[in-house]
């Protein structure tokens, strides 16, 4: 594994907050409300719980698996896949490790990989501004799900063509993602996952819908929102105060490893995304070191210890918060 002091990587935001420094400022904007997303997404949600009101009830145990098992495989397709592996680039895949990686990232459907990632890129390097797509000064709602609502400001329009894409692009897999994105995503995420359980085990059409898919979709869109939301709002800065995003137990707990989102956005190339990766509530850690020991995940980089200190001294807050984050959990 790769340890190294200082990221001379092309994705090394760490150090450059965008063009608004003050993180207080809200300057007012219109927002130009898209409806059928607002249809849509209202539409999710309402469903959601009527599929975990007939997942309590009537449905069949196998169908319950089964959406838990695509909740999870489309967890890690975001954090491993889209996130850590492609966005940050902390670590590298061999074909067979990117291709699963595209199959749970397509399960997961948020956005084709290629839009995802470049909303990523720009919110790490324009954070918490008018060029992030998700600028948390608007607040929880906007953060959460109300930046998906609305027409992106000009800024994410402007500032996002200054993003280096190149990568992406020539990537074949995530090209094969873009190219046939309407029925690759269509089957992987919503058709496959209806009919599986009707037709393997028989459940009914409206249990496997509103379970396998819409429950198991909106659950994972909301785990993922926090990130932006809630870890952006609440949490210690032990390694860098002067941002917004903290330390967030809980969404670390739902997101798998990736509520830690003070050291993340302080040190986005470590392929741990927290201090420490063996903890047991990194489960994306786990995951691509397990791939590592196989030889399908190599090149993963990392901070070390007393590069983390040194910052921690510099800049952090003073908060030690890591119990959750220690060697011996
Ligand atoms: C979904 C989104 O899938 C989920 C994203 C989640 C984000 C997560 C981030 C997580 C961070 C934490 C990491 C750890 C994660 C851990 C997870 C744990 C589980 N740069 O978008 P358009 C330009 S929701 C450069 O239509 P509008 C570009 O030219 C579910 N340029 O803008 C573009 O054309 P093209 C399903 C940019 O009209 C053109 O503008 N998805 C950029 O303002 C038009 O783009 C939905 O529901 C940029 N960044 O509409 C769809 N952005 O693309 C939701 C835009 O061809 N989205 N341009 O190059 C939409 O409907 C629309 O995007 C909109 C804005 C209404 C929100
Ligand atoms: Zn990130
Ligand atoms: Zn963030």
């Amino acid at each position: 594994m790769g340890m190294i002091e200082d990221s001379e990587d092309l994705f090394d935001f760490s150090h450059d907050h965008g063009h608004n420094h003050d993180k207080t400022e809200v300057k007012p904007r219109k927002y130009e409300v898209v409806y059928t997303n607002l249809l849509t997404f209202g539409y999710g949600h309402i469903g959601a719980l009527y599929g975990l009101y007939l997942a309590c009830t009537v449905a069949k145990w196998t169908t319950i698996f089964f959406a838990l098992g695509l909740y999870y495989a489309g967890i890690l397709g975001i954090t491993a896949g889209a996130h850590r592996l492609w966005s940050h680039r902390t670590y590298k895949a061999k074909m067979p490790l990117q291709i699963i990686l595209m199959i749970l990232n397509t399960i997961a459907f948020q956005n084709t990989a290629y839009t995802w990632i470049r909303d990523h890129r720009l919110h790490h390097k324009y954070s918490d501004t008018d060029a992030d797509p998700h600028n948390a000064t608007r607040g929880f709602f906007f953060s959460h799900v109300g930046w998906l609502l609305v027409r992106k400001h000009e800024d994410v329009k402007k500032y996002g063509k200054l993003i280096d894409m190149s990568d992406i692009e020539n990537n074949p897999v995530l090209r094969f993602q873009k190219k046939y994105a309407l029925p690759w995503c269509g089957m992987v995420c919503f058709v496959l996952p209806t009919l599986i359980p009707m037709y393997c085990w028989g459940e009914s059409l409206n249990c496997a819908w509103h379970i396998a898919v819409v429950l198991r979709y909106v659950a994972n869109l909301n785990v993922t929102f926090l990130v932006n939301s809630a870890a952006h709002i609440w949490g210690y800065k032990p390694y860098d105060k002067n941002m917004l995003p903290g330390e967030n137990i809980s969404v670390a707990i739902a997101s798998f490893g990736e509520g830690f989102h003070n050291y993340h956005h302080t040190f986005p190339w470590d392929y741990r995304a927290a201090e420490l990766g063996n903890n047991r509530l990194n489960l994306t850690t786990a995951f691509i070191d397990f791939f590592a020991s196989i030889g399908w995940a190599y090149d993963l980089k990392s901070v070390t210890k007393t590069h983390i200190e040194a910052r921690k001294k510099r800049t952090g807050d003073g908060s030690n918060f890591s119990w959750l984050d220690k060697e011996t959990v």
